[in-house]
């Protein structure tokens, strides 16, 4: 099975940006040769992680990293999405560790001597423990140290980075790691979801101040996930409960960077709940960006109920992934479309999309059409918005290889390129061959 386009898909186009993601704790591994962070620490706690496993050894990127850039390459793709290690590139002391930097200069020369451009994440979840110790996303000195970081390490980075995004995924860092408490570092306090998701914005205003002051020609921006919400039934009340739990997962994230406000939910909240909001903090958070990264992988259907107003409804005989997650293509459409019609958007990059899928490798072949056809109906919905007036300009496929999944350990795949963990033997999967294969087949 092969992926095709309409002849006429504006993502034929050689303008239109093709890639893998990554993220550094996910495929790096060498620890010792960097801070922990808090997911060293949550990985340590018993019970987070459904296999027990950690971070320490993942992908071994860092020792694998020449060979993992000539796989890249014989990809074809555009651009290589990766994430910086906060902990590997700066010390404790705030000065820049000239080793982690050279890990990423040689690696970022590399992929620019092959023609790929390099799109780098400088959070993706990593926090340095030091500074959870002090508080993390909950004091708000953490913005100001993002900052600091963000300035020194784009200055070493020199012209290297096409696009720098700030964050990946403030929702999950401060909703699964504040509030909720299943990431890390395993916090579960209503008010700190909303406390920290401020602090976490107000550092991507506060890195995009130094950013488009060092890198003016690069693209820079956000990486923000969307889990579209639909009502259960057409009841009135369904419809509302879907509403408020967009405004509380979604638009939470994006309305402030936009619109310089959060949804109007906020007046619902008790004094307590809401965040520390100082004056002049919206209008750092709502500066202009270069480009909306967007990371979209399934939808979510809700119900009303009286005690929270909303409840997430299982749909049982939907199609899902491995994860769990409900395959739905028409809510990437959807989104796309309703993102465009609410706000005034600069151009959007698909940052992340993609299947955790049961793989099995057999005679060196992983035969995964199941994530085939995931990709085709995702990038069919990707076209769809397209001709209905979206501007997107790039799209990433999550993830180059399997890797660390966070609080599901390695027992998730996501990749295009599968990992034996023992060897280390990375093996492109059906999926990826075909990836490959569109991607080459594009005009000039
Ligand atoms: O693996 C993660 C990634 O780190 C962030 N976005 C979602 C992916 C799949 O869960």
């Amino acid at each position: 099975m092969k992926i095709s386009l309409p002849s006429d898909s504006k993502m034929h186009s050689k303008e239109f940006t093709f890639g893998v993601a990554t993220a550094s704790f996910q495929i790096e591994g060498a620890a010792d040769s960097r801070l922990p962070c808090i997911w060293d620490t949550f990985c340590a706690t018993p019970d987070k992680i459904r296999d027990g496993s950690d971070g320490k050894q993942a992908c071994e990127h860092v020792a694998l990293w020449k060979d993992d850039v000539e796989l890249i390459e014989s990809l074809g793709v555009d651009a290589y999405r990766l994430s910086i290690s906060w902990g590997r590139v700066i010390n404790q002391d705030g000065s820049l560790n000239q080793e982690g930097v050279s890990f990423y200069t040689n690696l970022m020369d590399n992929l620019i001597a092959r023609g790929i451009k390099v799109y780098a994440t400088l959070y993706h979840w990593d926090l340095p423990q030091h500074i959870e110790d002090q508080g993390g996303w909950l004091n708000r000195k953490t913005a100001y140290l993002f900052q600091d970081y963000a300035d020194k390490i784009t200055q070493a980075l020199g012209d290297r980075v096409h696009s720098y995004a700030t964050l990946n995924e403030p929702f999950c860092s401060s909703y699964l790691g504040y509030e909720i408490g299943i990431h890390a570092p395993g916090l579960a306090t209503k008010a700190y979801g909303r406390k920290s998701a401020h602090h976490l914005l107000l550092a991507h205003g506060l890195a995009m101040q130094v950013i488009q002051k060092n890198c003016p020609n690069a693209l820079n921006g956000i990486v923000l996930n969307f889990t579209p919400c639909y009502p259960y039934s057409d009841k009135p009340a369904d419809i509302k409960a879907s509403q408020i739990a967009d405004d509380y997962f979604n638009q939470w994230y994006i309305k402030p960077i936009m619109n310089g406000k959060y949804p109007e939910i906020i007046n619902d909240f008790d004094d307590g709940d809401k965040p520390d909001i100082e004056p002049g903090d919206m209008d750092i958070i709502s500066q202009p960006i270069d480009f909306l990264g967007i990371n979209f992988y399934t939808r979510a259907v809700y119900q009303a109920c009286s005690e929270n107003q909303f409840e997430q409804i299982d749909m049982k005989d939907a199609p899902k992934t491995d994860i769990g997650w409900e395959i739905y293509p028409a809510a990437f459409t959807d989104l796309l479309t309703s993102l465009h019609n609410t706000y005034t958007l600069p151009p959007i990059y698909i940052t992340e999309n993609g299947a955790a899928m049961d793989d099995k490798i057999v005679d060196d072949a992983v035969n995964d059409l199941d994530r085939l056809e995931y990709y085709q109906a995702h990038l069919n919905a990707v076209n769809d918005a397209i001709e209905q007036g979206v501007k997107i300009d790039g799209y990433f496929a999550w993830s180059l290889m399997d890797n660390f999944e966070w609080a599901e350990g390695y027992l998730k795949r996501f990749g295009i390129v599968y990992v034996d963990y023992q060897t280390q033997k990375r093996t492109i999967k059906h999926s990826g061959l075909a990836y490959r294969d569109f991607i080459s087949q594009r005009a000039e």
